[in-house]
C-alpha cells in the first residue's frame, strides 16, 4: 500500500523514531507532525497529553496515513491504549518494543529506565516489563534535567558529563546490567550516560526496536509501498517553521523539507 505512515511527537526528538523508520524502510513515505507549540509534554499532566496526542492522531488520520507511531514515550505511556482501541489503522508506540529489546540484553534481570516524569509516573515502562517477563525488575529514574539540556544544544561540553551523572546519582547504588533510553532525547546523550553508569552496562535506544516493528506489522498485512519514485516526505509542526527546520534538516541531513505548520484547537 503506499500510503505513508503516520509519525507523531510532542516536537523534534522523535526525529529519531523517523530517521530510524527512514533507514530501515527507505522506500516508505512519512507524515510527520511535531507538537512544537505545547512542548515539552514530560511535566504536563496525563489527560493534557492524552488530548494533544488524539489532535495529532485525527490530523494524520484525514491524511490517509496506513499506520501510526507514537514516536513519544509520554505520549505513548498514556494515549497508546485509547488509540489502538479507536483508529482503524496499527497503532504503534515506543515503549514495548524498548522493553522487549532490554529483556533480551539484561542477565541480571535489572533494568533502568531513564524517562520523563510523565513517563515514569504512569508506571508503562514497568507493566511493559511485566507483561514480558516474570523475573526481570525495573528501577525507573525521571530525569528532567535532561530534555532542556539537549535543547540548550549544550550536550557536548564536560558541563553535560557532570549534569548526567548528577541525574544519575540516585540509583549509583543499584546493581542494573540495562539501561532503558526511555525518551525521545537521551539518545543524543547516550556518550554521557554511558560514561556514567561504565562500560559494563547496555544503554539501549527504542528508536531502533521500533522502526524493526513498522516493518513486521507492515510486510505481514502485505502493506510495504511499491511504487518505485523516491518517498516524498511531509513535515508539520505546531510551532516555529524554521526552527524545526533547521533541527530537522541537519538530524536527518537532508535539505528542503516539505514542512507546514498546523494549528490545533484548545
Ligand atoms: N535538539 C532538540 N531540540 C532542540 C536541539 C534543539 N536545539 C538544538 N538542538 N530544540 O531535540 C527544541 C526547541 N524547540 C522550540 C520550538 O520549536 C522546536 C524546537 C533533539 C533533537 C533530536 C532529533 C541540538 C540538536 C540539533 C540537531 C540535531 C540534534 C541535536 F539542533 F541534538
Ligand atoms: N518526546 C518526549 C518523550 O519521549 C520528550 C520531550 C517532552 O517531554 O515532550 O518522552
Amino acid at each position: 500500500m503506499n500510503a505513508p505512515i503516520g509519525v507523531i511527537d510532542s516536537g523534534v526528538g522523535g526525529l529519531t523514531v523517523a530517521k530510524a523508520i527512514m533507514e530501515l524502510l527507505p522506500n516508505e513515505t512519512i507524515y510527520y507532525i511535531g507538537d512544537t507549540a505545547r512542548c515539552p509534554y514530560g511535566p504536563r499532566s496525563k489527560q493534557e497529553v492524552r488530548n494533544f496526542t488524539w489532535q495529532m492522531a485525527k490530523a494524520l488520520e484525514k491524511m490517509n496515513v496506513k499506520m501510526l507511531v507514537i514516536a513519544c514515550n509520554t505520549a505513548t505511556a498514556v494515549a497508546l491504549e485509547s488509540l489502538q482501541k479507536h483508529m482503524p489503522f496499527p497503532v504503534l508506540g515506543v515503549i514495548n518494543a524498548g522493553a522487549r529489546a532490554a529483556i533480551k540484553e539484561t542477565k541480571r534481570n535489572e533494568i533502568v529506565v531513564l524517562a520523563t516524569e510523565g513517563t515514569i509516573k504512569s508506571g508503562a515502562y514497568e507493566e511493559a516489563v511485566k507483561s514480558l517477563s516474570t523475573k526481570a525488575k525495573v528501577i525507573p529514574l525521571a530525569c528532567p534535567t535532561f530534555v532542556p539540556l539537549v535543547e540548550s544544544g549544550e550536550y557536548e561540553g564536560q558541563f553535560s558529563y557532570n549534569l548526567v551523572e548528577k541525574g544519575l546519582k540516585p540509583i549509583e547504588n543499584e546493581r542494573f546490567d540495562t539501561v532503558i533510553l526511555g525518551c525521545t532525547h537521551y539518545p543524543i546523550l547516550q556518550k554521557q550516560i554511558e560514561a556514567a553508569v561504565g562500560p559494563d552496562v547496555h544503554v539501549l535506544s527504542s528508536a531502533q526496536e521500533t522502526a524493526k516493528d513498522v516493518e513486521a506489522i507492515l510486510s505481514y498485512k502485505g502493506e510495504l509501498r511499491t511504487e518505485k519514485e523516491p518517498p516524498q516526505h511531509v513535515f508539520h509542526a505546531s510551532g516555529s517553521v524554521p526552527i524545526f527546520r533547521s533541527i530537522a534538516e541537519r538530524w536527518l541531513e537532508q535539505g528542503a523539507l516539505d514542512l507546514h505548520k498546523i494549528s490545533f484547537e484548545k
